[in-house]
């Protein structure tokens, strides 16, 4: 490697390294929530992830191992994943590089002393330990009012951690209206499933309540394969009537998660959705009708990637995000990090962490801020051998603005 290549190499390893990021979409919670945080070396190995991939070695009926303890399933997991067979699916490195970035000796393979580090932790010394470790300047968490847990905490006005920012998540409003309606009636919205009276006006009061109450940076569904827009239906009038004007009143994107499979093997519950390539023609009728509205945009079918690049060159109103759930692996985040700089330059955020687990956010980021580094090495590179010269400052903008400067320039526009 010749000087220029290594001193590029060297200025973009130092600025991946030293940025600290704000990771936009994730299933954390501050430890104001309780136990809706989840943290710790059984709940790595519990992980929804590494259920499917431990159900796929094991003949046990689905229910007997719900019925286990989380520690037996956690014992069964390590057992099953990292011992009788090599650790190298992505979601089982990413548990040993947790365990190394908080100092362990993996090499032990000593479960039992990698509990009892656990056990000694306060919840509160560990989330600024992740938050060093990770080099993180915030999270964005996924906040739900249809979850029975998780509303009840909001409506006490909890203490909020400042690297904590909300989300407000509408997937049983816009996905199963018919099962929303009557929960937002019995909680003083005066909506009627058929849409009558004052129903819409009363579902965009609930949005903007909510919106309101938690601070909510942006609003967010997840969605099937099957998404069309427009289409006859009661999530898309809910989209048009009262979906699009409060985010447009408020300034705030509409991020849509599309692609999703809800539950093709039930018996695996949160562990059981599966991907479908979506409709990118859903996103670009909204970016195209509603000018003044801002979308985020993430897709589950690597399918769908290139297209997705394409949509941002035409909607300045779009931005797209992240390597999600089933695209999280090395590989992917390679090859569709490549895609989008080529098509995109710094326009876009490479990445989120999607964590559900406090201390999947350290091997999250180490192993997305590794591929994205070596990848935009590769392209200063290419510019270099041109004769343009990028200097250490210009890397250093460029890696704040995708991770994080994007998201909260697009936020203010
Ligand atoms: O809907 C979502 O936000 C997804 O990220 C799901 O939570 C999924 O189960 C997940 O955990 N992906 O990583
Ligand atoms: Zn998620």
């Amino acid at each position: 490697m010749n000087q220029k290549d290594q001193s590029i190499r060297s200025m973009v390893e130092s600025a991946v390294r030293a940025t600290k990021i704000t990771d936009i979409h994730t299933h954390l919670y501050t430890p104001a929530f309780g136990g809706l945080l989840l943290w710790g070396v059984d709940e790595l190995l519990t992980y929804h992830y590494l259920v499917a991939e431990t159900m796929r070695w094991v003949d046990m009926p689905y229910n007997d191992f719900w019925a286990m303890s989380k520690r037996d399933q956690a014992d069964l997991i390590w057992k099953t994943l990292f011992i009788d067979h090599s650790p190298i699916s992505e979601l089982c490195r990413g548990v040993l590089t947790v365990l190394d970035g908080c100092g362990l000796d993996v090499s032990t393979r000593n479960l039992k002393a990698f509990r009892a580090y656990f056990d000694g932790m306060k919840v509160e010394e560990y989330v600024d330990k992740v938050f060093e470790t990770a080099n993180l300047e915030s999270v964005v968490m996924t906040n739900d009012p249809f979850d029975d847990l998780e509303r009840p905490v909001w409506m006490k006005n909890p203490a909020l951690d400042a690297r904590f920012h909300a989300a407000l998540r509408v997937d049983p409003l816009l996905n199963s209206w018919e099962d929303a309606a009557p929960r937002l009636k019995s909680w003083g919205y005066n909506v009627d499933s058929g849409f009558s009276g004052a129903t819409m006006g009363e579902v965009r009061r609930f949005l903007t309540d909510w919106i309101d109450r938690i601070d909510a940076l942006y609003l967010a569904v997840s969605l099937p394969p099957t998404f069309a827009m427009p289409e006859d239906s009661a999530r898309a009038r809910l989209i048009e009537e009262c979906i699009i004007p409060v985010c447009r009143e408020k300034g705030i994107p509409f991020a849509m998660m599309i692609g999703v499979k809800k539950l093709v093997n039930p018996e695996l519950r949160l562990a059981g959705d599966s991907v479908g390539k979506g409709s990118i023609e859903s996103a670009e009728y909204l970016c195209a009708k509603y000018p003044q509205n801002k979308f985020m945009l993430t897709m589950l079918s690597r399918e769908n990637m290139h297209e997705m690049c394409i949509a941002a060159r035409k909607f300045r109103n779009l931005m797209i995000f992240g390597c999600w759930w089933f695209l999280n692996n090395p590989s992917l985040i390679e090859e569709i990090t490549r895609m989008r700089f080529e098509l995109l330059g710094e326009s876009m955020i490479p990445q989120h962490s999607d964590s559900r687990v406090l201390d999947q956010l350290i091997y999250k980021w180490v192993h997305s801020r590794k591929i994205i580094g070596d990848v935009l090495v590769d392209k200063y590179t290419d510019l270099a051998e041109t004769g343009w010269q990028v200097s250490n400052e210009e890397i250093r903008r460029d890696v704040a603005d995708i991770f994080g400067r994007n998201f909260w320039r697009f936020l203010e526009r």
